[in-house]
């Protein structure tokens, strides 16, 4: 049976869990991660995760995209390493080269796409045998590898707003946001997954049940690339952390206070876009490390 804890992810617990960057450290100890996602409609949105996970101290980032939007990514972005992958029309076809280099974590999503092959891209990730972060159209295809996520023996965390919560489990958007902590907690415990249920306080549950329930952030957020960039901060803290929960859960945290540290900025709810909230970790990296 699953415990029903719950608990407020508090400044208390953020400083008491947040890692140290020892002055010895090389770009290896913090983490070599991938993204994987990007199609030729939506290139921004692995792009703003590639970002907000170096922003957050990932050591080595490697972007996986289809052939076809390498040369408008390269063009953006000099720090990410990348894999132009085999594309048709725009899209990921076919394997992604995954076995030349060795990855400590993946996340699979942002901008990929709903296509036949793009399912197949997901169901190889599972395969992998380190930490996985699940987001965007990743969980469109989810419904169709419930096996393969079951079956995995590394961990697997899932990212859905609430839109994509209701597809997972197969109910309206309205009943996830009126049973928000039993939907999550019930996904979790059945597949064995932490669940990261977006939406203002975004609850945290890991696959024994627990959940954290975060404070920070405000409806500038409710913009397209947000949580795409929340998916970067992931992948890098679970690089760095040694909890998951508490990686995932300070990762929320960071991403929310960014948007709340904007404001104070001058920022307001409606001008705030993706890009800032990763220009705004800084103020809030700065406070916690
Ligand atoms: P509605 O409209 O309110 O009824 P989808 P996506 C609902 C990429 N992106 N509370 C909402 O329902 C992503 O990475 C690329 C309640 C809406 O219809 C993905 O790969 C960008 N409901 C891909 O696009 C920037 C909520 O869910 C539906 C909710 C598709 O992602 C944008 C939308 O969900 C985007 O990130 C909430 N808090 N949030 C880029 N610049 O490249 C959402 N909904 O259809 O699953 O698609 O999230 O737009
Ligand atoms: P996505 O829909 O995947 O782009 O993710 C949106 C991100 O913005 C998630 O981290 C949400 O928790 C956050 N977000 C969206 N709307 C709000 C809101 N009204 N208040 C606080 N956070 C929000
Ligand atoms: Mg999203």
């Amino acid at each position: 049976k699953s415990s029903s804890f719950k608990e407020v992810w508090s400044t208390q617990h953020i400083k008491q869990s947040f890692p140290i960057r020892h002055a010895s450290s090389n770009k290896g100890t913090h983490g070599k991660g991938i993204v994987i996602g990007g199609s030729i409609q939506t290139p921004g949105a692995p792009m703003l995760t590639s970002k907000a996970a170096l922003t957050s101290g990932a050591g080595l980032l490697t972007l996986a995209l289809p052939s076809d939007i390498h040369a408008i990514a390269a063009g953006h972005m000099l720090e990410v390493m990348y894999k132009p992958c085999p594309s048709k029309d725009g899209f990921f076809a076919g394997e992604i080269p995954l076995e030349e280099a060795k990855y400590d974590a993946i996340a699979v999503g942002p901008g990929l796409g709903r296509t036949k092959e793009t399912k197949k891209v997901v169901e190889q990730v599972l395969y992998q045998p380190v930490s996985v972060v699940v987001d965007a159209d990743a969980l469109f295809h989810l419904p169709h590898l419930e096996t393969e996520v079951k079956e995995r023996e590394h961990a697997t965390i899932l990212t859905p707003h609430p839109g994509e919560m209701a597809r997972l489990v197969d109910t309206t958007i309205a009943e996830v946001e009126a049973n928000r902590f039993s939907i999550s907690r019930q996904y979790a415990v059945e597949n064995g997954v932490y669940l990261v249920l977006k939406g203002p306080n975004t609850i945290v549950t890991t696959p024994d049940g627990k959940q954290y329930v975060n404070t920070t952030g405000n409806a500038g957020l409710a913009k397209g690339g947000t949580g795409d960039t929340l998916t970067g901060i992931i992948l890098a803290f679970i690089m760095q952390h040694d909890s998951l929960q508490e990686a995932i859960s300070n990762a929320v945290y960071v991403h929310g206070k960014a948007a709340d540290v904007l404001l104070d900025q001058g920022h307001t709810m409606m001008d705030m876009l993706a890009s800032d909230v990763i220009s705004a970790l800084p103020a809030v990296l700065g406070q916690l490390g």
